[in-house]
C-alpha cells in the first residue's frame, strides 16, 4: 500500500515534477503490452479462425459472461455494467451525463459515426438528448461478449467511420445432457447499489434454452471527498431469452428476445431525468452449415422498439416543465455466408433496416392563461438502409491481407406534415425524401518479421447525417447551452483514415505502437447561427448543424504486457489523442494523454488485481462547445476473488475497492463537469448449480 500511495504522489499533477518526467515514468511503467484478456483474445481467435498468423489490431474483444468456464477469473468485477465493462475496454471512452447509460466513443467518436450493433443487429437509439445509447439496453447477463472494431474494421455490420461495437449475446448451443442454474447477487458500497440475477441454461444435442432475469437498484452516488452527486439514481430490469433447435441437413433455427426496462434514472448532467427507457428486441435467424461452395450461411430477421419517456417532474426549479417522450422502431435482415478457396476468405453479406424515429416536446407555461406549446423534435423520420458488404481475408506464408467494401442506399423521409411544415420554416425548398449513395471501402496489411508483428492499413467510408443532424428541430444541449437544428442539406460526411502498428512479441514480453489519422472532409458539427434565437428558456443561442471544410482525428497508442511469472502479469498503456478542423479549432470531447496499468495475480482458486488508472490535463478543449479545462487525475482499485466448490456446485466470491483514496474528479468526459463516483466497495457472490 506504501509503494501504491507513492506512486500517487510521483503521478500527481505537481509542480516539481514537470511532465516530461512523469510522461517518461508512466512509459517505463507501462512497458510491458498486450492486456491478458488480450491474450485471451489471441488464443480465441487462434482457435476459431484459418490462420494463425494474422493480428488484429483494430479490433478487441472485451469478454463478458464466460458462465460456461469456471466462473469470471478475469473480470475484475463480475456483475459490472455493460458500461464499465465497455469503459475498461482500451479502445472505448464513455461520456457520461450520470451514473447510467454511458454513451461510447471510439477513436474519440460517438453514436452518430459509430456502427452499435447487438448480434448484429441495428437499433437506434429513442432519446434527442443521448440519454439512451443501445448499449443502456442490454445488461450482462446477456451477453458472452463485446467486440470493438477501430474504423472500417467496424463496417461489417452497418455504416460507420469511427468504428463499431458489437453486442454478442451469450447462448449456450447444442450440448449433451446440459443444465446448469446461476445465482448472482452483488452490492456496491457507493450508491447502495443492490444486483440480483438469475440464468438457467438447458441444452442436449438437437436444442437449447437460455432464459435470464436480472435487477438492477441504485441511489445517487458521492463524489471523492463525500458530495453528493443529485439525481443520479436508477432502476432497471432486463430479461432475456434465447432458444435454438437443429434441424436436418446442418441446418439450425435460432431465437432470441431481450426485454430491457429502466425507470426512475438520474441525469445529474443535465436539466432532465427519465422516468421510462423500455426496449424490445427480438430476433430469428436460420443458419447452414454447407451450401453448395459457400459454407455458414446465415440469415436473420430482426425487429425492435424503444420508447423512452423524459420528465422533470423531480426537479424543484425549472423554468419551464416540459413533457418529452420519444420512440424509435426499427425492422431489419441480413444474410451472410462464407467462401473458402485456396488463400481466400471471402464474407458475402447483404443487410437492410428500416427504422422510425419520432420525439415530441410539450412545453406547459408557468401561468395557466398560457396555451401549451408543441413541437416534433424528431418529425417521424423513416429511414430505410439497405447495403451489401464484402470482404476477402487472403493469406499469405507469413502476412496477410484484408479487403472490403460496403455499399449502401438510404432514403429518408419526414412522414409528418406538421414536422415538415416546421422545419420548411428554415428550408422552404426542403423536399420531405431524399437519397443518399454511402460507400466505403479498406485495405489492411500485415506482415511477421521474427518477432515483430507490422501492420498498416488505408480506408475511406461516407455516412449519412443521423436523424438529430438532418432533422431536429431546437434540440436542446446542455454542454453548451445551444438548441440545435438540423439540416437536411448537409452533404455525406466523409472519412479517409491511415493507421499503423509494430509489435513485438516475446514469451514473456510483448510491447506495441498503434496509430491512426482520420481526416474528415465535411465533418458534421454544429455552428451558431446568429440569426435565430432559441426556443428553450436561457439558453446561450442557436446552433445549425454544418459541413466543416474537414477535421483530423489522430490516436497513438503505446501498450505493453509482462509475464513476470507463471502466476503475475503487469500490463500497462499510455495514449495520446488529437482532434481539431480546418481552423485549427480543437474539436469537442477529445481525449488528453492517458494512462493505465494493471497487476494481476492468479493461482488455483485465488485471483487478485491492482489496477491503476488516470489522465494529463486537458490541453487542448473547445469553450464554443461548453468545455473547459479538466485537470489531470490518477485513480486506483484493488479486486480480490476466490472460487470455492460446495460439492459439485461452485460459489464464487468477489470483492474490491474502486478509487482506493476517494479522489474527486472529473474527466473530459463528463458532461457539464459532473464529478465521478468516490470511494466504492463492492461485494459479488455467484453460485453455480451443475
Ligand atoms: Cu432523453
Amino acid at each position: 500500500m506504501q509503494h501504491i500511495k507513492a506512486m500517487g504522489i510521483m503521478l500527481y499533477p505537481n509542480q516539481a515534477i514537470n511532465k516530461l518526467k512523469r510522461v517518461c515514468f508512466l512509459v517505463a511503467l507501462t512497458l510491458p503490452l498486450w492486456s491478458y484478456s488480450q491474450q485471451e483474445n489471441h488464443k480465441k481467435h487462434a482457435q476459431t479462425e484459418v490462420d494463425s498468423v494474422k493480428t488484429n489490431i483494430l479490433k478487441e474483444v472485451v469478454l463478458i459472461a464466460s458462465k460456461k468456464k469456471l466462473f469470471y477469473q478475469q473480470e475484475p468485477k463480475p456483475l459490472a455494467s455493460v458500461d464499465e465493462f465497455l469503459d475498461s475496454a482500451q479502445k472505448v471512452n464513455m461520456i457520461k451525463r450520470g451514473a447510467y447509460a454511458w454513451e461510447p466513443a471510439v477513436n474519440n467518436m460517438v453514436s452518430e459515426r459509430l456502427s452499435v450493433t447487438i448480434d448484429g443487429m441495428r437499433i437506434f437509439a429513442a432519446c434527442t438528448d443521448k440519454m439512451d445509447p443501445i448499449t443502456s439496453y442490454v445488461d450482462v447477463s446477456n451477453l458472452s461478449k463485446i467486440t470493438v472494431a477501430s474504423g472500417q474494421e467496424g463496417s461489417e455490420h452497418g455504416v460507420c467511420v469511427g468504428g463499431a461495437i458489437d453486442l454478442e449475446l451469450d447462448k449456450t448451443g447444442f450440448k449433451e445432457d446440459y443444465f446448469k442454474v446461476n445465482i448472482e447477487s452483488g452490492f456496491e458500497s457507493n450508491n447502495k447499489q443492490k444486483i440480483i440475477g438469475a440464468d438457467l441454461n438447458f441444452a442436449d444435442t438437437n436444442f437449447y434454452v437460455d432464459a435470464d432475469v436480472i435487477y438492477r437498484n441504485a441511489d445517487n452516488y458521492f463524489a471523492g471527498g463525500g458530495e453528493e452527486v443529485l439525481y443520479s439514481q436508477f432502476e432497471k430490469y432486463n430479461l432475456s431469452f434465447n432458444g435454438g433447435v437443429l434441424l436436418k441437413n446442418e441446418s439450425k433455427l435460432t431465437t432470441s428476445f431481450i426485454f430491457d426496462e429502466a425507470r426512475n434514472v438520474g441525469y445529474p448532467a443535465l436539466p432532465m431525468d427519465v422516468s421510462l427507457a423500455r426496449a424490445f428486441i427480438g430476433s430469428v435467424s436460420y443458419e447452414q452449415l454447407h451450401l453448395g461452395q459457400l459454407t455458414h450461411w446465415e440469415s436473420k430477421l430482426y425487429a425492435n422498439s424503444i420508447t423512452h419517456i423524459m420528465d422533470d417532474s423531480k426537479r424543484p426549479d425549472v423554468p419551464i416543465r416540459m413533457d418529452m417522450p420519444g420512440w424509435s422502431d426499427t425492422y431489419g435482415f441480413y444474410s451472410q455466408a462464407q467462401l473458402n478457396k485456396q488463400k481466400h476468405n471471402v464474407l458475402f453479406k447483404v443487410d437492410g433496416y428500416y427504422n422510425r424515429a419520432l420525439a415530441e416536446m410539450t412545453m406547459y407555461p408557468n401561468d395557466p392563461n398560457q396555451s401549451a406549446m408543441f413541437m416534433l423534435t424528431w418529425p417521424d423520420v423513416h429511414t430505410l438502409n439497405s447495403g451489401i458488404y464484402v470482404q476477402d481475408q487472403i493469406t499469405f506464408a507469413q502476412s496477410d491481407l484484408k479487403v472490403s467494401t460496403r455499399l449502401s442506399f438510404q432514403n429518408n423521409r419526414v412522414a409528418d406534415e406538421f414536422g415538415l411544415n416546421s422545419l420548411k420554416i428554415f428550408y422552404p425548398d426542403m423536399e420531405a425524401s431524399q437519397n443518399r449513395f454511402l460507400t466505403s471501402m479498406a485495405a489492411q496489411y500485415h506482415k511477421k518479421i521474427n518477432a515483430f508483428d507490422v501492420a498498416a492499413g488505408l480506408s475511406y467510408a461516407t455516412r449519412a447525417p443521423s436523424v438529430s443532424e438532418g432533422y431536429g428541430f431546437y434540440l436542446y444541449n446542455s454542454s453548451d447551452n445551444h438548441d440545435y437544428i438540423g439540416n437536411p442539406n448537409l452533404k455525406n460526411e466523409q472519412a479517409l483514415e491511415l493507421n499503423g502498428s509494430v509489435a513485438l512479441n516475446k514469451k514473456t514480453f510483448n510491447i506495441s505502437l498503434d496509430a491512426n489519422a482520420f481526416k474528415m472532409p465535411n465533418y458534421i458539427i454544429g455552428e451558431v447561427d446568429t440569426n435565430l434565437s432559441p426556443m428553450t428558456i436561457g439558453a446561450e443561442g442557436v446552433k445549425v448543424y454544418q459541413n466543416l471544410d474537414y477535421a483530423v482525428i489522430t490516436n497513438v497508442a503505446l501498450s505493453s504486457a509482462y509475464k513476470i511469472s507463471k502466476t503475475l502479469n503487469l500490463n500497462g498503456v499510455i495514449s495520446y489523442h488529437r482532434g481539431i478542423d480546418n481552423d485549427q479549432r480543437n474539436l469537442p470531447f477529445i481525449s488528453p494523454l492517458a494512462y493505465g496499468a494493471t497487476l494481476k495475480y492468479h493461482k488455483k482458486t485465488f485471483n487478485g488485481e491492482l489496477a491503476m488508472r488516470g489522465a494529463g490535463k486537458q490541453i487542448h478543449y473547445n469553450p464554443d462547445f461548453g468545455e473547459d479545462q479538466s485537470d489531470a487525475y490518477t485513480i486506483f482499485s484493488l479486486a480480490l476473488g476466490k472460487t470455492f466448490y460446495v460439492s459439485k456446485n461452485q460459489l464464487y466470491l468477489k470483492t474490491g475497492v474502486e478509487n482506493i483514496f476517494d479522489t474527486y474528479y472529473s474527466t473530459y468526459s463528463d458532461w457539464n463537469n459532473i464529478p465521478r463516483m468516490g470511494r466504492n466497495i463492492y461485494v459479488s457472490l455467484s453460485y453455480k448449480i451443475n
